[in-house]
């Protein structure tokens, strides 16, 4: 399709649907924002009841008050002219062929719960997961718990965070959450190990690293690609792809060699430090040199600028850490890092985060389930405190599968989990029931037995924002417009569902804005005060940061920052991290880097027109020497290759010195296969579909995505 084709109505101002503003009444309604998971508060703007813009809520302390392009770009998702509209009815032709069928909402909720109710009847209630990703998942987690599942697993934790929750708590005993608790505002050296920021556009994250720049802070960017804050950087480690756990174990070596770590911090907090300065002994960085191509010097300067500026050094822990399998070890390393350099606990380091106490809207408790998440993930990943999506599907394939029936929220899995669609498809094949909600006809819709279309985040209630963070908050999300065509809000289509399986007493309310205002009057507020403010603030109850010799239980056996871990050695795991070497590339092969673009949020964001318009594809990055080699021009389509024989759609090459010539690099969220996107099926290529080499963590179950190697296919028109 050309990409330059399509114009979205919604930027031709002055249509007669879109009056220009300035003429008639405004009125605002809050929301937080759904275009990523950072969740900043919003205001929707309509004039004379027309859709007119989104703009941030100045009393958010989270966001300030701004919003990212995604954010302001959130109108598009409402007017998207391609979305779901009506349930969906899988249904087989008179030819055999399977076509859906629209269907009242009546028959598809009495569809899907007349076959859970078999499902429950012939193996229990517990054999239904759910497989779920964002905020309005909670009406359907608590749909399944009230039902009897145990089973959930979210793309964020085997496809994205799950290495470095599990790294910092095997050290600290505590996550990192969402937002991450780093304290970059106040920072004095911040280290970004991969953590593309700024192309990665978590606002708060973008807005603390700028307030650090603006103090002068020392920034280096550990990335084998020229990131944006490689851009801003005193230091750029231009590293070789996957060796960063050697770099991370050479700094501990500077660090305790030149007796530059924060002994008083380890004395007071840690165990195990003798066994961490032997094990890094070996880590020299002339020996670290040869694996990283970081010279020595440039390693002993960057450790004594974050000694010199510690406890106020970050080391930023990252959020999508699946990149070689070894990740939790790698994780593990950075949080090891910053005790050495006494930063969890200390400001400018990684700070103590608070929510608002809110009460639970009183209900029954929820049923014991007979099987967790657990039993699909058998004697594997020990250290997986929450469901891993790859292991749940594999459970749900063939006559003895555990799982037979699935419930799908808000993630689109043939593009989120790398390699995973022959085994999608096996399950699909063997469940006796896959409903899938979703607002887009994404390609997870063609899986489905029943697809139930949801209104978009700006059309419906879902709960309060209440994060833990640096200053505890309450944000509304509530409905600016009635749902468009026949799309309806999660936390009904729970509860309709919820009254079929006869679990009325676990939806008491006749709408859910019933909930906010019990729970928002419990702590002195009502949704009437935040249906105008649309944020409340309270005070902090404790500090956010240890105070001089304190003493702190951290929540690891020993109540110590372990820096050496008897729980990984018990498992048989290596108690601290080590190195191994990753895989190069074949001759005549690149390796297959990819990351964010700052206009779209993974693949659900692409065919939004508003998005659509500012970024309609991804480029692969390419280096002039290979461009040179190969014969390639800016601009010009190519294909992908891997070695498996998968082909990628075709994309645009962008000649930059910015990457390796050993590497080529695209965005994630592209190459839609779905035909139903209209804007943006088959514009770009889908990094998903190239991986189909996934190196899996053994601790936690992380799906590493970093060892793909690809060639570049000259497109011949
Ligand atoms: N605009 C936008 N922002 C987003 C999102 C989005 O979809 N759109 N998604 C959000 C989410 S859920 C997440 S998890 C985050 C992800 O964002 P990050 O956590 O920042 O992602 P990473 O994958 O860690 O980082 C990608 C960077 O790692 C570099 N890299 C590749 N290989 C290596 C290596 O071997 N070593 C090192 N040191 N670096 C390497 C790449 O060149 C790239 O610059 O972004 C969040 N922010
Ligand atoms: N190859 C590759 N795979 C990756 C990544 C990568 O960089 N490369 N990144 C990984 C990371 S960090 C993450 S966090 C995951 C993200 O994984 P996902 O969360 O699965 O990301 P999306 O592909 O954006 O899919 C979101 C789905 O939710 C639907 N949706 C959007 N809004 C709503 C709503 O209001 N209600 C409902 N019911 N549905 C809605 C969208 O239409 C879409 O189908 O992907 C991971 N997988
Ligand atoms: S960072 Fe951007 S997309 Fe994410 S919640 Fe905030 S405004 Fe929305
Ligand atoms: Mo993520």
């Amino acid at each position: 399709m050309g990409a330059g084709a399509v114009v979205s109505p919604l930027l031709l101002g002055g249509c007669s649907a879109h009056p220009l503003p300035g003429e008639g009444k405004v009125s605002r309604t809050p929301t937080y924002c759904d275009m990523c998971f950072w969740k900043c508060a919003a205001f929707v703007e309509q004039e004379n009841g027309q859709a007119w813009k989104v703009t941030g809520n100045d009393t958010d302390l989270h966001s300030e008050g701004r919003l990212c392009t995604r954010g302001t770009g959130g109108l598009g998702s409402y007017e998207d002219r391609d979305r779901l509209k009506k349930p969906l009815l899988r249904v087989t032709g008179a030819d055999g062929r399977q076509t859906f069928r629209e269907v009242s909402w009546e028959e598809a909720l009495d569809f899907v719960a007349k076959r859970l109710q078999s499902i429950a009847a012939d193996y229990g209630p517990d054999r239904t997961a759910l497989l779920n990703h964002g905020s309005g998942a909670n009406h359907f987690k608590h749909l399944m718990r009230a039902y009897g599942s145990g089973s959930n697993a979210e793309p964020a934790f085997a496809q994205c965070r799950g290495p470095r929750d599990v790294g910092f708590e095997l050290t600290f005993g505590e996550g990192l959450g969402s937002p991450e608790r780093t304290d970059m505002e106040h920072s004095r050296c911040i280290v970004l190990i991969g953590s593309h920021i700024g192309e990665n556009l978590h606002n708060g994250q973008v807005q603390t690293l700028a307030a650090a720049m603006r103090r002068d802070a020392t920034l280096i960017t550990v990335d084998p690609r020229f990131s944006v804050p490689a851009g801003k950087s005193k230091y750029w480690l231009p590293i070789e792809p996957g060796t960063d756990i050697a770099l991370l174990l050479a700094w501990m070596h500077v660090l305790i060699d030149e007796n530059l770590y924060d002994k008083d911090y380890i004395e007071r907090y840690a165990t195990g430090f003798d066994q961490l300065a032997e094990h890094v002994a070996r880590y020299s960085p002339e020996w670290v040199y040869l694996e990283t191509g970081i010279e020595p010097r440039l390693i002993r300067t960057t450790a004594r600028e974050m000694a010199a500026s510690a406890p106020a050094t970050l080391v930023h822990p990252g959020r999508h850490t699946v990149w070689y399998g070894d990740d939790t070890q790698r994780s593990r390393a950075i949080a090891i890092l910053n005790a050495l350099l006494g930063s969890w606990g200390h400001k400018g380091g990684l700070y103590i985060k608070e929510s608002v106490q809110l009460p639970k809207y009183p209900l029954p408790d929820y049923p014991k389930p007979k099987t967790t998440f657990r039993t699909a993930h058998g004697d594997r990943y020990p250290f997986a405190n929450e469901g891993v999506s790859n292991a749940l599907i594999e459970a749900s394939i063939g006559p003895d599968a555990h799982y037979k029936g699935w419930l799908v929220y808000g993630t689109n899995l043939p593009m989120t989990i790398p390699g995973i669609r022959p085994q999608l498809k096996a399950a699909m094949d063997s469940l006796e029931l896959v409903v899938v909600v979703d607002t887009m006809p994404m390609e997870i819709t063609g899986y489905a037995d029943v697809v139930l279309p949801e209104c978009t985040y700006l059309e419906r209630y879902d709960d309060l924002r209440n994060a833990g963070e640096r200053h505890p908050s309450l944000a509304l999300r509530m409905p600016a417009f009635e749902p468009r065509f026949d799309s309806k809000p999660g936390w009904w289509i729970a509860k309709q569902l919820g009254q079929r399986l006869g679990l009325d007493k676990y939806f008491p309310w006749e709408d859910y804005a019933e909930v906010i205002d019990w729970q928002l009057k419990q702590v002195g507020s009502s949704l009437e005060e935040m249906k105008k403010t649309g944020i409340k603030n309270f005070p902090r109850t404790r500090p956010r940061y240890f105070s001089p010799g304190q003493a702190v239980h951290f929540y690891t056996p020993s109540g110590k920052i372990e820096l050496y871990s008897q729980q990984l050695a018990d498992k048989g795991f290596d108690p601290m991290p080590e190195y191994t070497r990753p895989e190069q590339p074949p001759e005549g092969f690149y390796r297959l880097n990819y990351g964010r673009m700052p206009a779209h949020t993974f693949g659900k964001t692409t065919n939004n027109p508003l998005l659509f318009q500012l970024a309609p594809e991804n480029t692969l990055w390419v280096n002039p020497l290979v461009a040179n080699e190969k014969g390639l021009t800016n601009g010009e389509y190519v294909r992908l290759a891997n070695p498996d024989g998968i082909v990628s759609n075709r994309i645009r090459v962008r000649v930059t010195e910015r990457i390796r010539p050993d590497s080529v690099f695209m965005a994630h969220g592209f190459g839609h296969r779905s035909r139903r996107l209209h804007l943006t099926h088959e514009v770009g290529a889908d990094d998903s579909e190239l991986m189909t080499n996934v190196k899996v963590d053994p601790l936690m179950g992380g799906t590493g995505m970093r060892g793909n190697f690809v060639t570049i296919v000259k497109e011949t028109v």
